[in-house]
């Protein structure tokens, strides 16, 4: 086999991973758009890919029905020993899962082609990017990292001058016989799905999903997982946060990095158009934010990825018109329904329900069928650069500097709208005991409330534990530069069951009070939880809620937060003696306040 590169460690990976999964021939990607188009070319022609007459150079994929979302059952963290993975992860030995692994990779790309696909996560040559690269036999992954990573012959000169890079191992897990017809969504049956991390060694295998998350490696598991671990080992911080730029109408500029678990409405946020007058929001990232201490001691942030894997269920003019406005060309959609006249549909995306449609699994549909059209889970995969507030500086290599961390979560009751926390160790207490109602966008059960710390528990590579303490480290180094902390709810409900709060461009209320938190401009008053806004600190002109109404939202019960204790305890018990004793004397400084 001739050498494809002029880096030995990939070269030597190529030919191992050849050897192991069979496939009929290589190809080493570069990115380009002829590259795209031959892609898709395959994927018309195996039926896979459907063009949208509506939207140029769009299409739509429907995945198997077994293959719709990240699978957390199925995804590992293959660490020496259980300890260092902790107890939000499950743990395979690693000779034992390769073992496995290497078992189901034996001929799995037969009858296929193994695409080399070299990315960079952040922009090439940023200080705070790093290089992957992916191998996988899926074309479909292949027009996916072309948007969600920067795919290029930069980083093939880069990997070539020796650069190193960080194997991300790819297989649908569907080998095709001779004469065989493939079907539109090759995958392999649930059980034998494997999303694999060796962050000791770097390396990710992944196997038998060809879904999003499962498969798109540099996104959540380059992207979060591996580099979460790095990042520790390193001394910066890879996390599960949007980036945005909020300007005041003087023309001052905040940065905000936020937290929130899956489907809590972060890719609305981070494409925010303010209601609060003068006030500007530019996007810098919806999904991921690698930050490391500048020389000025200041946290600087980048986006690692390039474009948005974003729920497309509930996304509409209303919810997030600038995601609308970006998805009007060059968009792959999975899992959206087909209306009659060749353009994609999902529920939320306006009031018209057409009178028929082919649901996600291919089906007619029509208003009186039982299922949803589209999944709930269904994605749009879209440019950053064809968002229409994407900020100038998002592909700026140094970053930039935050001022504002956010966490929060979807509770429908006991959280208050806004507050900010007393102190950076208090504000670390937050991102920990973060709690949300879980959604569609990992499988398990939908609604019940689940302890998700800093929307990093299916992303942190290690003990949890010992992330705290990174935090709670991170925080000792930045000392009076570090970002202040705050924790919002946009999802409170009162006892009718209707939310409390408009949201979407109503959330600009609360990002400016923060920012004029951290001007000194507003007060705040203390309560058990954090500081809360005094009497008009928060911006309301125009909103029309009554004052019964802003009472409920920012209610603080004493009552119903002593009952979140036990449930803290429960959630900070279980990383033992990792725990750190910052955050014991939070919580129980918490509990004394509370009374
Ligand atoms: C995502 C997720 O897709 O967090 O971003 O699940
Ligand atoms: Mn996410």
């Amino acid at each position: 086999m001739p050498a494809l590169t002029k880096n030995e460690k990939l070269n030597n990976w190529i030919k191992e991973t050849a050897e192991m999964c069979r496939p009929d021939d290589i190809y080493l990607c570069n990115g380009t758009k002829e590259e795209y188009n031959l892609m898709i070319e395959k994927l018309k022609a195996s039926g896979s890919a459907i063009p949208l007459k509506k939207r140029p150079n769009s299409y739509l994929f429907r995945s198997d029905p077994s293959d719709v979302a990240r699978i957390e059952d199925h995804t590992f963290i293959s660490t020496s020993s259980k300890d260092e993975a902790g107890p939000t992860n499950n743990w395979i030995d690693p000779v034992e899962l390769k073992n496995t692994m290497k078992n189901l990779y034996k001929g799995c790309m037969k009858g296929r082609t193994m695409y080399v696909i070299p990315f960079s996560m952040g922009p090439v040559g940023s200080p705070i990017s790093k290089i992957g690269v992916e191998i996988t036999d899926s074309p479909y992954v292949v027009i996916s990292m072309h948007v969600m990573t920067r795919v290029s012959s930069r980083v093939i000169e880069l990997l070539n001058a020796g650069e190193d890079f960080i194997p991300c191992l790819h297989s649908i897990g569907a080998p095709l016989d001779k004469g065989q017809t493939d079907v539109q969504w090759p995958c392999a049956p649930i059980e034998k799905k494997y999303i694999s991390h060796f962050p000791e060694e770097n390396l990710i295998w992944s196997y038998g999903s060809g879904y999003g998350g499962n498969a798109l490696l540099g996104k959540k598991c380059l992207g979060l997982r591996i580099a979460s671990a790095i990042a520790r080992r390193e001394g910066w911080m890879a996390e599960h946060m949007v980036i945005l730029r909020l300007t005041n109408p003087e023309g001052k500029q905040y940065h905000i990095a936020a937290a929130f678990p899956s489907a809590c409405g972060k890719t609305n946020l981070a494409m925010m158009l303010p209601s609060v007058k003068g006030w500007k929001c530019e996007c810098i990232g919806d999904d991921i934010a690698w930050m490391k201490i500048g020389a000025d001691g200041r946290l600087y942030a980048i986006n690692p990825e390039s474009g948005f894997f974003g729920v497309a269920t509930g996304t509409s003019y209303d919810t997030n018109p600038m995601a609308m406005d970006t998805l009007k060309e060059n968009v792959i959609f999975t899992n959206c329904a087909l209306t009659d006249d060749g353009d994609v549909w999902w529920e939320g995306i306006n009031d018209d329900v057409p009178s028929h449609l082919i649901d996600w699994k291919g089906q007619d549909w029509t208003p009186e069928s039982k299922g949803d059209a589209a999944h709930p889970n269904a994605r749009f995969t879209a440019p950053a650069s064809q968002c229409p507030v994407i900020c100038k500086d998002w592909e700026n290599p140094n970053g930039v500097p935050i001022d504002i961390f956010i966490f929060g979560g979807r509770r429908s009751s006991v959280v208050p709208l806004v507050y900010e926390a007393f102190s950076w160790d208090h504000g670390v207490f937050l991102g920990a005991t973060a709690a949300s109602e879980t959604t569609f966008a990992n499988i398990g059960e939908v609604g019940s409330l689940r302890r998700d710390p800093f929307a990093m528990k299916p992303f942190c590579s290690y003990n949890m534990g010992d992330y705290f303490q990174h935090w709670l480290n991170m925080g000792d180094r930045l000392g009076s530069k570090a970002p202040r902390i705050f924790y919002v709810n946009w999802f409170r409900k009162n006892h009718d069951g209707r939310f409390l709060w408009p949201g979407f461009s109503d959330n600009s209320r609360a990002l400016k009070w923060m920012c004029e938190r951290i001007d000194g401009k507003v007060g705040a008053k203390k309560s058990a939880i954090g500081l809360l806004p005094v009497d008009r600190g928060l911006d309301l002109n125009g909103i029309g809620l009554s004052p019964k109404n802003m009472e409920e939202l920012m209610e603080v019960d004493l009552k119903e937060w002593k009952a979140e204790i036990p449930d803290i305890e429960k959630h900070f018990a279980v990383f033992g003696n990792r725990l750190p004793e910052r955050l014991k004397k939070q919580l129980k400084e918490l509990a004394e306040r509370l009374g």
